[in-house]
């Protein structure tokens, strides 16, 4: 069997059915040898945008990805989109072409594991012919045992060569399920506090002191991260908050976690409503789970107040207090010790004749968050002036307007906590943040991916005029794929981000503005449906899009205000 053929094999037994990619000659063989297994290829116009589509399928589906590149430019296109899936730890797998070992002065001679080890992703390569079926099972392996996004280097040499199809009854054996918890035979070398709550966390008795932290808690809150997403521990940190009188809240990644609860308070950080940071920010008990409590999640800390204890259960020891001191660590999956926890509490409960810690609850706080939580419940002044509309005033009527059953996809600028903040999602998978690498450009084919994930859910992909002018080449994939998706453009003809970072300070700003574009005009031209919005009424459009066959993408060119930057990247300038 050839080796690309190989390849193959070991990827569709695995359980590959969708794979992203550019085809040129170094990949034609090896994504050909998928097709052939049924497994389905998604061309796309770029290769950073075909990252970004296999990251934001990989998330929203929570299946390892597939993408195939060529070799030389092919993967230096698709970087940025490989970073922030390796920056998020998406659990990816890059086949991208090489030349062979002997071509010592080929042009597309690049330094592939060099590239792979300088994002944060994980190198891998076929070796010869005899190793290829056990190399691409190990980086399979990787990618998904480790969450890691991990680039097998094919050289074109080894593809071409012939080896043992690969044993059947092996693959089956081999085939990774789940995450490894990474705690065997680690243990704590840092000095001082961090070995010892190192040294804790990996403790039979770490759930225990958890449970007893939450037991002496008056004010619990939990703060839930992709770590939680990726366990499916969103049931049982609901159990575990009821019995804890806990309020509950995510970071941007793992928002819609905690949907339907009446103690939601939504995402924690610079997105969090007044209520909610006012809320979070009175814990006495903060616990960070699969969350790393970084900057975004807790304002640089300002949400947490002196004295209050911070707890963190993270599957991977190394997270624990990476971004702030923790008192108290736990290492495991977030939904086992969500479990145990609630069964420490529950059998206390049981001695004490059944009586569950009300904690932070009450029936006053419980209406308070219903009337007061949501960001489209607090005042303010809307700005739209007939011209241009208010981005509150937009994502507020979209959020009406919009089926319920949706994945919000956002781009990275100023305007991008408008639709996570005003645009309600169904569950965690409903949200699709590509914001580690904090990329422009990435929005719309991570929306991409996400739409072809959930083809029964309205994709909405949110992006500044910036952003989508930059993965424009993507919109002839929606309209070839017959995407039914909207494309939200808060258009303020400007990188926003900085025109708001430097204009306060005076410096002069005609790098970063730009004259009007028709994007309206431009997404015609791909073959999307289009609607400008100058003011709420035009939204009018949208619903008839919606009422109809929904065959091709429907773009909405929004002008927005932008007086002033946003607050939340104020927050974020404070950082930089
Ligand atoms: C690839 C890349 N280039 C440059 C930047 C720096 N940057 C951050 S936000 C931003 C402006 C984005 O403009 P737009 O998409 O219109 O959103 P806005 O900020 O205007 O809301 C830029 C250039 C970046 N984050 N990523
Ligand atoms: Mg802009």
């Amino acid at each position: 069997m050839l080796v690309s053929d190989a390849v193959a094999a070991v990827l569709a037994e695995f359980g590959a059915d969708t794979v992203f990619g550019v085809v040129g000659s170094g990949n034609f063989h090896v994504t050909n040898a998928l097709v052939k297994r049924g497994v389905r290829f998604v061309p796309a116009r770029h290769e950073c945008g075909a990252a970004s589509m296999a990251d934001g399928w990989a998330r929203t589906t929570g299946r390892p990805g597939l993408l195939s590149v060529h070799q030389g430019p092919g993967l230096t296109n698709a970087m940025t989109g490989i970073t922030e899936a390796a920056k998020s730890r998406t659990p990816l797998v890059v086949l991208a072409a090489d030349v062979a070992a002997s071509a010592i002065r080929s042009n597309f001679r690049i330094d592939v594991a060099a590239i792979a080890s300088a994002v944060g992703a994980a190198p891998a390569r076929l070796h010869s012919p005899d190793f290829a079926v056990d190399d691409t099972v190990r980086a399979y392996r990787t990618a998904v045992e480790e969450r890691r996004t991990v680039i097998l280097a094919l050289p074109l040499d080894v593809q071409g060569g012939e080896c043992p199809a690969p044993d059947a009854a092996m693959l089956a054996a081999a085939r990774p399920v789940q995450a490894k918890v990474a705690v065997a035979g680690r243990k704590a070398t840092g000095p001082g506090n961090r070995a010892k709550l190192l040294h804790e966390a990996e403790s039979p008795e770490a759930p225990a002191r958890l449970a007893d932290a939450i037991r002496r808690a008056e004010r619990p809150v939990f703060v839930a991260g992709r770590g939680a997403r990726t366990s499916h521990a969103g049931e049982d940190l609901m159990a575990l908050a009821d019995v804890a009188g806990a309020l509950l809240a995510t970071s941007a990644a793992a928002k819609g976690l905690f949907r339907g609860s009446p103690w939601d308070l939504d995402i924690s950080g610079g997105f969090a409503s007044p209520l909610a940071a006012e809320l979070i920010r009175d814990a006495d008990l903060l616990v960070g789970w699969g969350c790393s409590l970084n900057m975004w999640t807790m304002r640089h800390g300002a949400l947490i107040k002196p004295g209050t204890v911070v707890a963190q259960v993270d599957i991977e020891s190394d997270a624990l207090g990476g971004h702030r001191p923790v008192d108290l660590g736990v290492t495991g999956d977030v939904a086992a010790v969500a479990r145990e926890a609630t069964a420490i509490l529950a059998s206390d409960g049981a001695a004490s004749g059944g009586a569950g810690a009300t904690g932070y609850r009450s029936p006053e706080l419980r209406l308070r968050i219903e009337r007061e939580v949501r960001w489209r419940d607090v005042p303010y002044d809307d700005e739209s002036d007939g011209r241009m509309i208010d981005p509150r005033t937009l994502s507020i009527a979209l959020d009406d307007l919009l089926p319920a059953e949706r994945t919000v996809a956002i781009d990275s600028g100023n305007f991008m906590g408008y639709p996570s903040m005003y645009l309600s999602v169904p569950d965690a998978d409903g949200f699709c943040f590509t914001q580690a690498y904090q990329s422009i450009g990435l929005g719309l084919a991570s929306a991409i991916g996400a739409a072809i994930a959930r083809p029964d859910r309205l994709t909405v992909a949110a992006l500044g005029d910036g952003g989508a002018l930059m993965g424009v080449s993507e919109l002839e994939t929606a309209v070839r794929l017959r995407l039914p998706m909207i494309i939200v453009v808060y258009d303020d003809e400007a990188y926003g981000a900085e025109v708001h970072h430097f204009g306060p300070d005076g410096h002069p700003l005609d790098t970063v503005r730009f004259p009007p574009v028709n994007i309206a005009k431009i997404a015609r031209g791909f073959g999307c449906s289009a609607v400008k919005v100058r003011q709420e009424a035009d939204l009018a459009n949208v619903g008839e899009w919606l009422d109809g066959p929904r065959a091709e993408p429907l773009l909405i060119d929004a002008k927005i205000t932008s007086k002033r930057g946003s607050w939340w990247l104020e927050e974020a300038f404070r950082g930089h």
